[in-house]
């Protein structure tokens, strides 16, 4: 046995005014149930310490900036670093990166158990558009106000295991876990603020969404034998409502844990990384099936090409 006790830990709804620090109270108390349940390790969402601010239309980088942290940990987010290192728990969360040279990123960050960052993950696939859209219900502004990811998909040994990030959208591709798939990962970890329903196709609301959400992360689990572990902010933002569903799920494609609410809520599971081992011995062994002659599309070309 490889026993990883996971938290995922939903947040539920960020008003535009609510402070950094509150969101941090809140994380906090998560923190402290994950304790009481011995978990190794709590996974908190994709921008978790702010509302889902890609949804406002702004025209002044000062004001965006405003959303990003320039620094990690600040002092507003210490407290949450101080309080898993006394509780002895790695943690990881999604922020808006703004690094020093001035580069604008959607990051995660993975502490080890003593409070230390050890792993960096910057997103890959950004969703949504860079100018206003008058004809979608609602702004998401993530290629505006986000340069896609320069770090690739790396993987961390850690608590005894090979562990991956992606944030959100990225759980869709299959490239994002074949990536990391292939490096041996045996736990992705996934923070999202997926909105109920679809600006560009009002009928499609939470029941598609959250076939597509489970869909995805169930294939990704099961083709590359690893858990996925998927958390939300959920609930509704502003009149904005985001998906709830954050789920664990098995090397098998199972789910093994899902929330039931679109508050704040904790779900865990002790993750057995060793029951990756079987189907990464077998159907996909990678070494012995893959056939990489065949796949030169995946990485040559981005759109749809005949001939
Ligand atoms: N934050 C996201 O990346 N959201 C996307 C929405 C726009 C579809 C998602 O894939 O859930």
């Amino acid at each position: 046995m490889r026993p990883v006790h996971v938290g995922a830990a939903q947040l539920g709804p960020i008003q535009k005014a609510e402070s950094r620090e509150a969101v941090v109270a809140r994380m906090i108390a998560l923190l402290e149930e994950a304790a009481g349940k011995s978990c190794d390790l709590v996974v908190f969402p994709e921008l978790a310490l702010t509302t889902f601010f890609p949804r406002w239309y702004m025209t002044d980088q000062a004001e965006v900036d405003t959303w990003f942290e320039a620094e990690m940990p600040n002092a507003a987010v210490q407290p949450l670093f101080d309080r898993a290192k006394a509780l002895g728990i790695a943690i990881s969360f999604g922020y808006a990166e703004l690094t020093p040279d001035g580069h604008h990123f959607n990051t995660s960050i993975l502490t080890d158990r003593e409070g230390n960052i050890v792993g960096k993950y910057r997103k890959v696939h950004l969703p949504g558009h860079d100018e206003f859209d008058p004809d979608r219900a609602f702004q998401h502004l993530e290629k505006r106000y986000f340069e896609p990811g320069d770090l690739g998909f790396p993987v961390w040994d850690a608590l005894g295991g090979v562990i991956g990030m992606c944030i959100c959208n990225d759980r869709r591709w299959p490239e994002t876990y074949r990536v990391m798939g292939l490096q041996g990962v045996e736990m992705v970890i996934l923070g999202y603020n997926t909105p109920s329903v679809n600006s560009q196709k009002g009928q499609e609301g939470p029941e598609e969404r959250l076939f597509h959400h489970r869909l995805v992360l169930q294939a990704g689990a099961y083709q590359n034998a690893t858990f996925v572990v998927a958390v939300a902010k959920a609930g509704d933002e502003d009149g904005h409502p985001l998906l709830a569903g954050s789920v664990i799920v098995d090397p098998n494609g199972k789910v093994v844990a899902e929330s039931k609410t679109e508050g704040d809520e904790l779900i865990d599971y002790v993750c057995d990384l060793d029951e990756t081992v079987f189907g990464k011995e077998t159907i996909f062994d990678f070494k012995r099936h893959r056939r990489v002659e065949h796949y030169g599309r995946i990485t040559s070309q981005t759109g749809v090409e005949r001939a």
